[in-house]
């Protein structure tokens, strides 16, 4: 037993693996350590399953990527059991679902709900975790795994007089599990993200007024949700396994979709604009593959921002109001699309009022609404859609002692370092699950999860097999990954935009590109042959 540490109590508690959160990544990491043989213990701080789909219950919330393929494919039972009812799934179907696979595969026997975990410390003699949870005790394992999630950690920022609001006040990524009923109020909405463009639209039907406080404007295309017929749903049922094998091995982000050939100024303005047409009236982020070359070439990006604020143009009747929703700041696609329900067109309600907080930014918050550019909204509750320290937020909030006590957020102060996104030197037998380094959030998180998770089950396989205790990034390979991760992001516009991939939204942190841009398919392909050279770039001892 490992001495405990913090005032924790000594637990004779000792895993193979301790796994850190049960989401998607932890429900199926759990599942195929199951599967090797190795005891495994799930912590996770939410009271039930689903991680993201658990916590982000705010109204509209539903995925952007399309049922068929937002689902686990690693059992050919489950994809043609579940039946998925529309095109993109509500979150209260997606929560469903991991519920579902929690029974399935009876998963929540070694799944402890309602606790963090607050640190964990690598002990060199004896090669083990020590890991301390929210609930005081000291466990050890001889694998640790962060299975945290990229958007876990929601943040508000810190607006002046913010305790003195005497309304009711909510985060889009910490809705409450009873329902919220805004009828009759008047309602503030800060931000003008993803999840406030999906939030908006029903909160403007039930408040008597929305004021929609927007600093930066975003691009949004339409979803054109619809139920899912029984023939959309048959034919992927019945090619499922080429379908994902595709997915997987030839797609760019773990999605199928039809990547135009051609580069947007290959074409006459005209059939652009066509192009266009039949992307926004297809509906979803399949927008962005109209042409091939929109997410590397300025001027071809330059074609598709004008398409959509034309659309803006045209569904907005106040001249003034559209003109405000029109993004300049940054390339399309260059931070995380938005796919919404008639978000636009929200504006033309009476109810509705679109406030800019970007020339005056919010002043305070008073106990009766808030104030910018020196007027006073009168409010009864605001919903803060203001986002997440995405990436490494989840991560930091665990105290990480690795081999040399060195804190793992000592070692990201100046952003995260790791190779493959699956390790950090000096973090022994320590893996991160759609890590930064890795195409996580730029993909199919579930194509991603599942990619991880299967690499890492056959690495501690790998180990368990020539008695290898100890598995480790070398610095080098680290030192090479982090360049390459940079280097391919910088190849493309992504950096051109203040994202939350690049930590721009957190004040003080570093700003890196955080992802990896090279592709599900060549990013798998480089995790596959550096297993296959016996785990090149990682010491085994
Ligand atoms: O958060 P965001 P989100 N004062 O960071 C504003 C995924 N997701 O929760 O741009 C005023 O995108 C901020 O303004 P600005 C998806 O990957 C997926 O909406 O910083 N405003 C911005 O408008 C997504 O990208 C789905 O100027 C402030 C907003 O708050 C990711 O989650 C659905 C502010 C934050 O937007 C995050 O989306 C939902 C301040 N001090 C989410 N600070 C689907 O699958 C921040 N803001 C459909």
């Amino acid at each position: 037993m490992i001495a405990p540490q913090h005032g924790s109590t000594p637990s004779n508690e000792s895993y193979d693996t301790v796994v850190v959160g049960a989401g998607f990544a932890g429900l199926y990491m759990l599942h195929r350590l199951r599967g090797l043989g190795l005891s495994v213990r799930v912590y996770e701080q939410g009271g039930d399953v689903g991680g993201t789909w658990y916590w982000n219950r705010y109204p509209g919330a539903r995925c952007d990527v399309e049922s068929m393929q937002y689902s686990y494919s690693f059992s050919e039972e489950l994809q043609q059991e579940w039946e998925w009812s529309e095109r993109y799934a509500p979150q209260p179907e997606i929560l469903k679902y991991a519920n579902h696979v929690a029974d399935r595969f009876d998963l929540r026997r070694d799944i402890q709900l309602n606790t963090r975990v607050e640190a964990a410390e690598f002990h060199e003699s004896a090669n083990r975790w020590s890991v301390i949870t929210s609930d005081g005790k000291a466990v050890s394992a001889t694998y640790f795994i962060l299975a945290t999630g990229c958007l876990s950690n929601a943040r508000i920022p810190d607006f002046k007089g913010w305790d003195r609001f005497q309304g009711k006040t909510y985060h889009t990524g910490h809705w409450p599990h009873d329902e919220v009923d805004f009828t009759g109020q008047r309602v503030g909405v800060v931000g003008t993200g993803s999840s406030a463009i999906q939030s908006i639209p029903i909160i403007a039907g039930q408040a008597s007024h929305l004021f929609v406080f927007q600093r930066t404007p975003n691009f949004s295309v339409p979803a054109h949700n619809a139920p899912l017929t029984p023939e959309i749903t048959r034919s992927w049922k019945s090619d499922y396994a080429d379908r994902r094998r595709r997915a997987r091995e030839e797609s760019r982000n773990g999605i199928l979709m039809v990547i135009s050939e051609k580069g947007a100024l290959d074409d006459t303005e005209e059939a652009r604009r066509r192009e266009y047409e039949t992307g926004w009236t297809r509906g979803g982020i399949s927008f962005m593959a109209s042409y091939n070359n929109l997410l590397f070439d300025k001027p071809s990006n330059d074609t598709a921002c004008a398409f959509v604020r034309s659309k803006i143009e045209e569904i907005v009747q106040d001249p003034a109001v559209a003109k405000l929703l029109q993004p300049h700041d940054h390339p399309i696609g260059s931070k995380r699309i938005c796919v919404d329900t008639d978000y636009y067109a929200t504006f033309n309600r009476p109810n509705v009022t679109l406030v800019d907080i970007r020339s005056s930014p919010i002043e305070e918050i008073l106990p009766h609404g808030l104030r910018t550019g020196g007027k006073d909204f009168e409010l009864d509750s605001i919903v803060f859609g203001t986002g997440f320290d995405a990436m490494t937020g989840s991560v930091a909030k665990i105290n990480i002692k690795g081999r040399d006590g060195t804190t793992l957020n000592q070692k990201w102060a100046e952003g995260p370092r790791t190779y493959l996104g699956l390790m950090s030197a000096s973090f022994p037998n320590m893996f991160i699950i759609t890590g930064p380094g890795s195409p996580s959030v730029l993909s199919n998180m579930i194509v991603s999860i599942e990619q991880h998770v299967d690499w890492i089950s056959d690495c501690i396989g790998y180990m368990r097999q020539r008695g290898i205790d100890c598995m480790e990034a070398t610095k080098d390979a680290e030192d090479d990954w982090v360049t390459q991760v940079n280097d391919v992001a910088s190849g493309t516009l992504y950096p051109q935009a203040n994202s939350w991939y690049m930590g721009a939204n957190i004040p003080g942190k570093p700003q890196v590109f955080m992802p990896y841009i090279g592709g599900v398919g060549v990013y798998r392909q480089i995790c596959n042959d550096v297993a296959g050279k016996g785990y090149e770039g990682f010491a085994l001892t």
